[in-house]
């Protein structure tokens, strides 16, 4: 079996230790890869690379930036010539099925057109100041900010890869990147990409391994001048932490535990097909999706029999056959979100659809979970409270506008949150009150490479996508320059 490596100052090489990990493909429970298994001391290695490039060679960083554009157009057609490749490899590793992988590769190609794009505008300023240390000219630009480290999680495996390196490259900087270490299969395969590229030897670099030996030098490394993360809430914490050591910047995307509040006079089928894509998109392992459903009294039996309904009937199989849903990622994460379950149930909520590991058919070796409705559900609750990160979805009710607005806001979170109602007005004071980075109005989750994503709260800072995206890899300079460059006459004698 063909054994997965890092990619370090330009060259593919396992990790010191020699240590492996076998990669499974989570519908059937197979091996489907070998990958190096590499510690601090690779992560360390691949840091000096980002350095040497970034400090020393500064090729990347000096390049102009029409020629580092030319450069990402080339990446994003290369995936486009590899698209159905690489969408297959999230599939058979992270159990998505075929046609949201597809979705996510062909977004991937735009974020890097967008930001090949984007940094060839003219970007900066220039400000009339005043003359008290003698006529001057002010400006600004925008530099990248150094060697980024870069971490993601397995959700969204090639997605959430080009999210952060797309826009870091766009900038200038070097960057050791990371991936999660169960899902590196599509990571390796746009690594591949690079390597076939001009990109500069060390301005990108892999490293395969896991958060607590990798990712944690990444996060206290003093030669690293950027940690941005996509994960956890928990890790997320335990990264600024580490960042403290040479006060890098850092972003954290993390995690979130969204509301989706129906009005009685939304449009009925609309809002339960967007709740379930809300709940149900990539088996519910998606940072933002609507796993609290809070439904204005008088909908609620209408909409939970028309909801349970749609969740029986969804397909559940291998990604591959393209069924409306696959299996969660691992063992490890199926046998969480089914003590979530269990959980819920102790806790007094009522069942009223899934909340099984699904084994039918080709299924039974796999990690499936039933599309999963609780309802009579409270506040205090963990299964309301926690993030499940899969197809669980919790319903409260209220009476009022300010009602909702309140259950929404009841969360540590603040990622993302939507409104369904046919009130115009009511939609946008809603939504106005939702302390939430992403808000939707009448649909739930599209998300664009033009528009920035991040969260309020505990569901991190920063910003991935858009303009602001770009400006996390970089930073600005002043540069004053005085007119007259005689003296001034500031000194008496
Ligand atoms: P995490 O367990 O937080 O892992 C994310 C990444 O961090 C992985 O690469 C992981 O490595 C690494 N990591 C683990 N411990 C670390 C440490 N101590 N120091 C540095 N890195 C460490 O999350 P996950 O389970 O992969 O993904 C699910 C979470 O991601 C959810 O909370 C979800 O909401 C969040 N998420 C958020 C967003 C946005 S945009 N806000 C998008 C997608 C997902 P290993 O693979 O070795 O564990």
């Amino acid at each position: 079996m063909k054994l997965l490596k890092n990619y370090i100052n330009g060259a593919w090489v396992p990790a010191l230790s020699g240590k492996t990990r076998n990669i499974i493909n989570p519908a059937t429970g197979e091996i489907i890869a070998l990958a190096t298994d590499s510690d601090q001391k690779d992560a360390q290695a691949a840091i000096a690379a980002a350095k040497e490039s970034f400090y020393g060679q500064g090729e990347w960083r000096r390049m102009n930036a029409q020629a580092r554009a030319d450069i990402l157009f080339g990446i994003a057609d290369a995936i486009a010539a590899k698209r159905d490749e690489i969408a297959q490899l999230d599939t058979i590793n992270n159990g998505k099925p075929l046609r949201e992988a597809e979705g996510d590769i062909d977004d991937a190609i735009h974020c890097f057109r967008y930001y090949a794009g984007l940094i060839t505008k003219p970007y900066g300023g220039v400000y009339d100041v005043n003359d008290g240390f003698g006529p001057m000219h002010s400006y600004t630009v925008q530099e990248p900010v150094g060697v980024c480290g870069q971490i993601t999680p397995w959700n969204y495996p090639f997605l959430m890869a080009v999210w952060k390196l797309a826009p870091a490259l766009a900038a200038g900087n070097s960057i050791v990147f990371k991936p999660a270490s169960i899902t590196p299969l599509s990571t390796v395969a746009l690594f591949e990409i690079f390597a076939d590229s001009p990109l500069p030897r060390g301005c990108v670099n892999l490293v395969l391994g896991s958060g607590a030996t990798v990712g944690q030098e990444l996060a206290q490394n003093k030669d690293v001048d950027i940690i941005t993360f996509t994960g956890s809430t928990e890790v997320g914490q335990s990264i600024a932490h580490a960042a403290v050591g040479n006060l890098k910047k850092v972003g954290l995307e993390l995690g979130g535990k969204s509301p989706n509040i129906i009005f009685a006079d939304a449009d009925f089928e609309g809002a339960i097909e967007w709740a379930m894509i809300g709940i149900f998109l990539n088996q519910g392992e998606v940072c933002a999706a609507g796993s609290r459903i809070i439904i204005e009294e008088s909908l609620k039996d209408k909409f939970i029999k028309r909801l349970v309904e749609r969740a029986q009937a969804i397909t559940i199989g291998n990604g591959l056959q393209n069924p409306d849903m696959g299996p969660l990622v691992s063992k490890e994460h199926m046998e969480k979100v089914l003590q979530y379950i269990a959980t819920g149930q102790e806790e007094g909520a009522t069942l009223v659809c899934g909340g099984n590991r699904y084994t039918k058919g080709n299924c039974a070796k796999g990690y499936f979970v039933e599309p999963t409705i609780f309802t009579d559900c409270t506040s205090q609750m963990t299964i309301v409270k926690e993030e499940i990160f899969g197809p669980v979805v919790t319903v409260q009710t209220f009476q009022t506008e300010e009602e909702a607005i309140a259950l929404a806001n009841d969360t540590i979170y603040g990622l993302a949150g939507a409104v369904f109602t046919t009130d115009g007005a009511r939609a946008l004071r809603v939504v106005k009150e939702i302390r939430a980075g992403i808000t939707w109005i009448n649909c739930y989750n599209p998300t664009f490479n033009e528009a920035p994503w991040g969260g309020y709260k505990m569901s991190g800072y920063g910003r991935d996508l858009g303009v602001q995206g770009l400006e996390e890899y970089q930073q600005t300079k002043q540069i004053n320059i005085a007119l007259n460059p005689g003296p001034i006459g500031w000194y008496q004698n």
